[in-house]
């Protein structure tokens, strides 16, 4: 997964793999401080590209707000080291992972004392869900965990706390057989996978919970939404219940790393005809024509590296 010779930003400097380390007494070791992204920049007619890095950027800087963290970077400068990160390691395509996390300093629950720290760290990375997934879809379980309860950790923020959460759901998928979990919240309704988030199709239009569900405000979430209006199928942001997964007439995960990947089964049931619909299909053309430059970048999605 990760080149020898990889190069690691770290606090404003480059500096190789072997030698990009921290602290055992690094807070975020300890008590979860950590914040991070996961961008792609992709392969296009005109040289490398990343998708939507200002929303992510935003995304991270609104995940520390939150938490009460200031990153000692402004918004430019981690655009500039993750377009500089992606050059220095001569990477074509590749998976971006920003993090700040709570640095060395003093022991015990109080963050304010210890450094905030940055690194960037680039490698290639395929399919999410296995090289089959896009097109043959998934199969996933309804996990036996809970979904963070509004009011306990937010949701809204990529914490690293937050992914013990999606630890629990993967791992208990796995185990039992399955590709991915969908986990529902603490009233019950669906809220999204482990690390993706999640559509419907039904009665021609296509549904996803809201923001107010407890999930990720994710970023190809945003980019579906938008391209399923250009394409005139409706799009309901609404509290999904448990029992519209086993009738859906399609269903997919949307993520950075998952990109669109269908879903083919729920607890064994078949969604639809058990692989990837037409909808699904044809929204997948729309985000992977803009991807790699065969189609138009209307949205102005794209930040080329070079
Ligand atoms: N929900 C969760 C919990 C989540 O982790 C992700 C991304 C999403 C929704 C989709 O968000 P976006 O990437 O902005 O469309 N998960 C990232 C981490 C995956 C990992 O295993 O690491 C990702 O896809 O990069």
């Amino acid at each position: 997964m990760f080149r020898p010779d990889l190069k690691i930003w770290m606090n404003g400097e480059f500096v190789n793999l072997e030698d990009a380390k921290v602290s055992v007494l690094s807070h975020a070791l300890h008590y979860g401080s950590s914040f991070f992204e996961g961008i792609r920049c992709y392969e296009t007619k005109t040289g490398p590209a990343v998708f939507r890095l200002k929303e992510h950027t935003d995304r991270l800087f609104n995940s520390t707000r939150m938490y009460r963290t200031e990153i000692p970077f402004t918004r430019d400068e981690i655009n500039d080291a993750i377009l500089e990160t992606i050059r220095t390691n001569n990477m074509k395509s590749c998976y971006i992972r920003p993090l700040v996390y709570r640095g060395f300093k003093t022991m015990g629950v109080n963050p304010f004392p210890c450094p905030v720290e940055v690194m960037i760290a680039v490698w290639e990375w395929g399919a999410y869900l296995g090289p089959e997934a896009l097109e043959k879809g998934v199969d996933v379980k309804i996990s036996t965990w809970t979904k963070l309860a509004p009011n306990t950790m937010p949701t809204m923020a990529k914490s690293g706390a937050n992914y013990m959460n999606s630890q629990l759901i993967k791992m208990e998928a796995i185990v039992d057989g399955y590709d991915e979990g969908i986990c529902l919240n603490s009233r019950g309704h669906v809220s999204e996978g482990s690390g993706e988030n999640i559509f419907l199709l039904k009665d021609g239009k296509l549904h996803t919970p809201p923001y107010s569900e407890s999930l990720l405000p994710g970023i190809t979430r945003n980019s579906v939404i938008r391209l399923a209006e250009e394409a005139g199928i409706p799009v309901v942001e609404t509290p999904v219940p448990r029992e519209w997964l086993y009738i859906a007439d399609e269903l997919f995960f949307t993520g950075t790393a998952a990109e669109i990947t269908p879903i083919a089964s729920v607890d064994r049931i078949a969604v639809g005809e058990g692989k990837r619909g037409p909808v699904t299909k044809q929204i997948q053309d729309a985000l992977f024509g803009i991807l790699n430059g065969e189609q138009e970048d209307r949205f102005s999605w794209l930040t080329p590296v070079l």
